[in-house]
């Protein structure tokens, strides 16, 4: 069986996160494994997210603890401090392919890294990445060109963040330019590849971001060409989306499930 490792933040709610990374990595039929690097939390008075950094040395030992066998592949989350980025570069073996998707903030968060240590990624974690999955606003500020309004704008901060190193970017679209259709980017470094599909209109998508990540990673860990990886990312986020489920007052999450189970799954029981 393939193994598949995340180095995220925990998400206490359970959408995105390591949560989101472990559920889809099972998905997908792999084994997941994890480090925490901190957990964030959700404060049912107010709805505020809050987030707590473990100490590095627990990073560490969690590395250590993962990387003591073979891994197929590997996805990094949050990362909240320089520190903790060091560390993680520092012990992620160099051959195993590596996704590094950039979380800055969390829908609905505020932003739980700031310019230390955006600076980090883009110089000591990108160079080593295989592949980066921002969103819009992340590619933005990773690319250093602002608020992306338009594809050729998506163009340009694909190339600009390719120049750190990593060999493919996947830019997330999301509905912040249109709300109706919407259009994730590839680049390889030499060319574009796009991938058009409608929003699924819902407020219970907390997660989609995590999840596309997580699902890229399983299904290169199982050597699907990065391609088909990509669209079954799409897939299984779609179905992921369409299933969403209100989780507390103040926010509704993807489900994980819904890909491989959706069909299957017992209402009846879920009303008992
Ligand atoms: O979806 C971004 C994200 C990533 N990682 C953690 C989170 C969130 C959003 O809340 O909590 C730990």
């Amino acid at each position: 069986m393939k193994k598949v490792a995340t180095i995220a933040g925990s998400d206490a709610t359970g959408g995105g996160g390591l949560e989101a990374d472990l559920k889809t990595f099972q998905e997908f039929g792999t084994f997941g494994l994890a480090a925490i690097t901190s957990i964030v939390t959700l404060d049912p008075e107010t709805g505020d997210h809050h987030l707590k950094k473990l100490p590095t040395e627990w990073i560490q030992e969690q590395l250590a603890s993962i990387f003591a066998g073979p891994i197929d592949a590997v996805k990094t989350g949050l990362l909240p401090s320089e520190e903790i980025i060091h560390v993680a570069a520092k012990h992620l073996p160099k051959d195993i392919p590596l996704l590094v998707d950039p979380v800055i903030g969390g829908k609905g968060t505020k932003d739980f890294i700031q310019n230390e240590q955006v600076q980090a990624l883009q110089k000591v974690l990108l160079p080593h990445a295989l592949i980066t999955t921002p969103n819009l606003r992340e590619a933005g500020i990773l690319a250093e060109l602002g608020d992306l309004t338009s594809e050729k704008q998506m163009q340009q901060a694909a190339k600009k963040i390719a120049l750190l190193g990593v060999k493919h970017v996947v830019i997330k679209g999301g509905a912040r330019f249109d709300d109706k259709q919407t259009l994730d980017l590839h680049y390889d470094g030499r060319n574009f590849y796009r991938y058009p599909h409608p929003v699924i209109a819902t407020p219970y998508n907390h997660g989609a971001g995590c999840t596309f990540a997580a699902a890229i990673t399983a299904a290169i860990a199982k050597n699907y060409p990065l391609e088909q990886a990509i669209k079954l990312a799409i897939a299984f986020v779609q179905a992921a989306i369409a299933s969403g489920e209100k989780i507390n007052p103040y926010v509704g999450h993807v489900w994980h499930g819904a890909y491989t189970h959706g069909e299957k799954r017992l209402e009846y029981a879920d009303e008992q």
